[in-house]
This record gives C-alpha cells, structure tokens and sequence, in this order.
C-alpha cells in the first residue's frame, strides 16, 4: 500500500485567539510614545507604532509557549535560557516526514542565508514529537544534516505531551499498515533574543516573510 504522507494538522484559528494585540500593549506603546520629548506631536501624528506588523502571526505577549526542558541530542538538557542573546526557532516535527519537515528546515537555513550577517545570532531548534523512532542518534543525524548548528531536542513520551501542550502544537500517530506516521502541526514559533514568544510562522510563508520579522525582532534586541 501507500505511505502516507506527513498531513499538516490546520491550526484552528481559536488558538491563536489570545494573541490579538492585548489592551495592556497596545496601551503602552501609548505610552512610551507619551513619554518622548514630542508627546504633543506624536498626539497630532496619532502616536503610530514605531514597528511595522510582522507578517507572521505576532504573539507577543501570549500566554503559552513559555519554556521548553528538554535534552539535546548530545544528552545535554536544554531550556529557553541557553539561547538568550539570540533569536531562536521552534520547529515540531519528526525524523521519518516526507514533506512538511523537511521543507521548515530547509526554510530555516534560507532565513539565515537572508539574515546576512545577523544569520550568526539566528538559532534554530527542532523537536521531536516522534520519540519512539526518533533516538537521539537519528534525531542527531537527521538535523544535522540540515545544519550542524541545528539543536535537536527530544523528550519521552510525557515530556512530549508536555511541551507539546505549552506550545499548543497537534501530534497525533496515524497508523499506515505495519507502521505509522505522524500527523503534526507545522508552525514555527519564534523568540526574540530576551526569550519572548513574538511570533509564530504558518508553514506557507517563505523565507522572505519570516527573514523580514526576524530582522525586526533582532534589530529591536
Ligand atoms: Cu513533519
């Protein structure tokens, strides 16, 4: 028979619900706008963000998505506070994906090429939501292969579910005859250097979009 292919779980727009704009932000950037020494002229300007929207989906100020515990391929265990300093992608996915995994990381490495040279303060991190076939090893090799610098992160069964459910992300295991494939959500969440959640990538977006909301998380930094 076939093999299926990696299906892409839709992200219910209700997940990203909470991620509008809160009152409380928007409130102050009102204020810092205020605050300048041209208050009355921002007041005529209509006091406009200094930022342009990211292109993504902005999730700054979104209540899930906080931190990650989880060990590197080299047994190493890894949380948010070792990337601080850089600008880092979250990818979930696994090793055996014949399409949407591949292409996210292949989209990864092109961002950094676009970065320039901000690329260098570009990490990137993907985690396995298929731990049973994906050890360390091949989760090492499979990501590496990508790029060495990838960082690999695997938990087991719970840990999983764990941080799958803080990042919102879908995975389920959809049996293919003798063996199985994942199905998986195919956002890419992105911090900023201070270890924020800013903004998620849908995975039709191309590295042009993504690099552009990641020269503006970085410049801000
Ligand atoms: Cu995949």
């Amino acid at each position: 028979m076939f093999r299926s292919d990696c299906h892409v779980a839709p992200q219910r727009a209700a997940d990203f619900s909470s991620t509008l704009p809160s009152v409380a932000s928007i409130a102050l950037s009102r204020r810092a706008c205020l605050g300048g020494g041209l208050a009355a002229l921002a007041l005529l300007a209509g006091c406009k963000p200094a930022t342009v929207p990211f292109k993504g989906i902005d999730l700054t100020g979104a209540q899930y998505g906080r931190d990650f515990r989880l060990r590197d391929a080299d047994g190493r265990e890894r949380t948010l506070a070792d990337f601080k300093g850089q600008a880092l992608m979250v990818f979930f996915g696994f090793t055996q994906c014949p399409d949407v995994c591949p292409t996210a990381l292949t989209r990864a490495l092109e961002i950094r090429e676009l970065l320039g040279a901000d690329g260098a303060r570009l990490a990137v991190a993907f985690i396995t939501i298929d731990p049973e076939r994906d050890t360390a090893q091949v989760l090492k090799a499979y990501v590496g292969a990508f790029d060495p610098g990838f960082v690999a992160l695997r938990g087991d069964e719970a840990q999983t579910a764990e941080v799958a459910r803080e990042f919102k992300v879908f995975y389920k295991k959809v049996p293919t005859g003798a063996s199985y494939t994942m199905d998986h959500s195919a956002i890419t969440y992105v911090f900023d250097p201070e270890g924020r959640l800013r903004v998620a990538f849908r995975h039709e977006q191309d590295a042009q979009d993504c690099a552009a909301d990641l020269r503006q998380i970085l410049q801000a930094a």
